[in-house]
């Protein structure tokens, strides 16, 4: 029988052979054997209450406490939210915690020192004769703050348009802070409270927006405060860039205060000398996931490879440590690493694994911690097994880093000087308005073997990209695309000829990368910069978004915030939501009455690409009779 071909990239596929030749089984064998819950798919169970479970069915239309159809979907869909929501912002949380703990001689110190200025400019926050530190030590106050304050609604930033702000003033969903969003959500499906699909899914839009123009982008603000903003940088991506005679460590997770640590213990003398010691010629970090996308964006770390890939890079048998801190971390790893020499190493009592190591990072000891992480990594290289080891040899180059104001100095290149004052999005503006890019899609998200790997994500944006739509990526979809050559300034011979002029002239690859999922806010940020700079809101520019492989809770806040803030999103798997006729309705068409976009549903990557380019002409028909 022909062997089934499970994934796009050939690194991928060569070691989902190697695993059956090594007998341990992977997500592909388990997504073989694995039936989905018909009921699960449609979102008609609900286990909120001990009288349950309850299943809809054409003889059981309501739960035991009458609720319908619609009433369990939405319930499911609003704790979907709530879980994507609190991991992003709790994510938030802990970058501010960590820059209330920087110190001009500690671990953690300011390293973007105009943008903690202008963060405190906006909040109001006294910066005159001030000591840097202090004045970050109020900024991560103030940030806290939002995630739990009594009184008053979300402090947001300057990108969100006022046209945007009234539609959400005028369907009251104008979080109040971070936190309160999420327990308001958990209090409101528990029994006996929202039994309303409408109503459900106006809580829902709230919290999402909180996690986007909230948590997401104050975990992306302040990093970059402490670690530095992105800027264009070179790299390569694909498990190729592990190295036979290195010590191989596998930085995988989201939050940048550890990972950041283990690039600083990676480059320590001490600890290079002692690979030396162990037999080893060095020290390879490599990432994997949104850790990935944080250090290769801030110092060109090596991209390992994206979600799909985690059990893999285990299994090419030359990896000494995978360190994880949370979210997107598959248990897996456990049982897959005691066939192999690697040692999984959990820090986080967020993310604690049965079978794992775990060596809790201490952020108060950030440096310490990470060297001991490290050390056990270097130990570890003695035990690889040669006769076990098999990397493939496939890697991609890319270039990365590209945050708002990296986009923003890029486009100055083409600045006239004598008319346009430079640093902001004018030139940007001028290309979609004047039709040279028609417009520009977001494509982010993960994998999810219910789609062939990469197929969804790279074929969307090969055909959004030859006509003319340039494309800004982040997460597990930047990370196909880097794989894929996408993210090199060669890729430009795939663009249409637009596309590949502007390329050109502003000397940038035509997909971007904006780093990790909380790192959407950066697209959030750039689409509303446009939107204020022609005075029109977000949902009137021509500007779509995917997630053709998506598969995390994180992604349903996500989606549920870009619609919010007026962009159409297509995803390529279907939301659990079919079973709910109500929710389906408000979700794929009546919210474009509400805030002007919706969600679409369209496995099909270039059918999708081409109903995104639909949508685009139409938005861009919209704004010619506006100018
Ligand atoms: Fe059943 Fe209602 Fe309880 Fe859900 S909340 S399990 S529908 S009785
Ligand atoms: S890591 S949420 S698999 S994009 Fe942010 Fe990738 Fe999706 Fe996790």
């Amino acid at each position: 029988m022909e062997e089934k071909v499970l994934s796009i990239d050939s690194a991928t596929n060569e070691l989902i052979k190697k695993a059956k030749e090594d007998g341990v089984e992977t997500i592909f064998d388990r997504k073989e054997n694995m039936k989905p819950c018909p009921m699960g798919e449609k979102g008609i169970c609900c286990r909120i209450c001990a009288m349950g479970p309850c299943r809809i069915t054409p003889k059981t239309p309501r739960g035991l406490c009458g609720a319908t159809a619609d009433v369990i979907v939405s319930r499911n869909f609003a704790r979907m939210v709530a879980g994507g929501a609190a991991a992003h912002s709790d994510h938030g949380r802990d970058i501010a915690h960590v820059l209330h703990m920087a110190s001009k001689d500690g671990n953690y110190k300011v390293t973007d020192e105009v943008k903690l200025m202008e963060l405190a400019k906006r909040w109001k926050i006294e910066t005159e004769d001030r000591d840097v530190y202090d004045i970050a030590h109020e900024v991560a106050e103030f940030a806290l703050n939002e995630f739990g304050k009594p009184f008053g609604t979300l402090e947001f930033p300057p990108s969100l348009p006022e046209q945007r702000e009234k539609v959400w003033k005028d369907l009251n969903v104008v979080p109040r802070s971070i936190d309160r969003e999420v327990v308001t959500i958990m209090h409101s499906t528990h029994v006996g409270c929202t039994a309303d699909a409408d109503s459900m899914l106006n809580i829902s839009m709230r919290t999402a927006i909180s996690d986007g123009w909230g948590g997401s982008y104050i975990a992306t603000e302040l990093s970059d405060i402490l670690f530095g903003t992105p800027v264009p940088r070179e790299t390569e991506a694909n498990l190729g860039v592990l190295e036979e005679n290195q010590v191989n460590i596998i930085l995988h997770g989201h939050e940048p205060s550890l990972s950041e640590m283990i690039v600083l213990a990676a480059e320590d003398p001490e600890l290079l000398a002692l690979a030396k010691e162990v037999g080893a010629d060095g020290i390879n970090l490599a990432g994997m996931c949104c850790t990935a996308n944080e250090v290769t964006m801030r110092h060109g770390v090596k991209i390992a490879g994206n979600f799909a890939q985690q059990e893999l890079a285990i299994l090419t048998g030359a990896v000494e440590a995978v360190i994880v801190d949370v979210q997107c971390i598959f248990p897996a790893l456990a049982p897959l690493a005691d066939c192999y020499h690697t040692k999984f190493i959990t820090t986080s009592p967020k993310a604690r694994i049965t079978g794992a190591t775990h060596i809790e990072f201490d952020e108060e000891k950030a440096l310490e911690s990470a060297k001991q992480i490290v050390k056990e990594a270097i130990f570890n290289f003695k035990n690889r097994k040669k006769e076990k080891v098999f990397i493939p040899q496939t890697k991609s180059h890319a270039v990365v880093g590209y945050s708002t104001k990296a986009i923003i100095n890029q486009l100055d290149k083409v600045v006239n000087s004598h008319i346009d004052i430079a640093g902001t999005v004018k030139p940007l503006a001028d290309c979609i308005t004047s039709g040279v890019l028609r417009g520009a899609a977001g494509i982010v998200g993960c994998n999810n073997p219910k789609v062939k790997h990469d197929y969804g994500h790279i074929e969307m944006i090969k055909e959004l990209i030859k006509n003319d739509v340039i494309v800004v990526t982040t997460g597990c979809a930047a990370q196909a695309a880097a794989k894929a050559g996408l993210l090199s300034k060669d890729a430009r011979k795939l663009a249409g000829k637009g596309l590949a002029t502007v390329c050109e002239l502003v000397d940038i690859p035509p997909v971007l990368h904006m780093g990790s999922c909380v790192d959407i806010s950066r697209i959030l940020e750039l689409v509303g910069l446009v939107a204020k700079h022609l005075n029109v809101d977000i949902s009137e520019l021509p500007v779509v978004g995917a997630a053709p492989e998506w598969m995390s809770e994180k992604a349903v806040s996500i989606g549920t915030y870009v619609v919010a803030s007026g962009i159409d999103t297509w995803l390529g798997v279907a939301p659990p939501v079919t079973g709910g006729p109500r929710v389906l309705e408000i979700l794929t068409s009546e919210m474009e009455n509400m805030v002007g976009a919706k969600f679409f549903v369209e496995p099909d990557p270039v059918k999708a690409a081409h109903q995104m380019i639909e949508r685009i002409e139409q938005k861009r028909k919209g704004l010619e009779e506006k100018f």
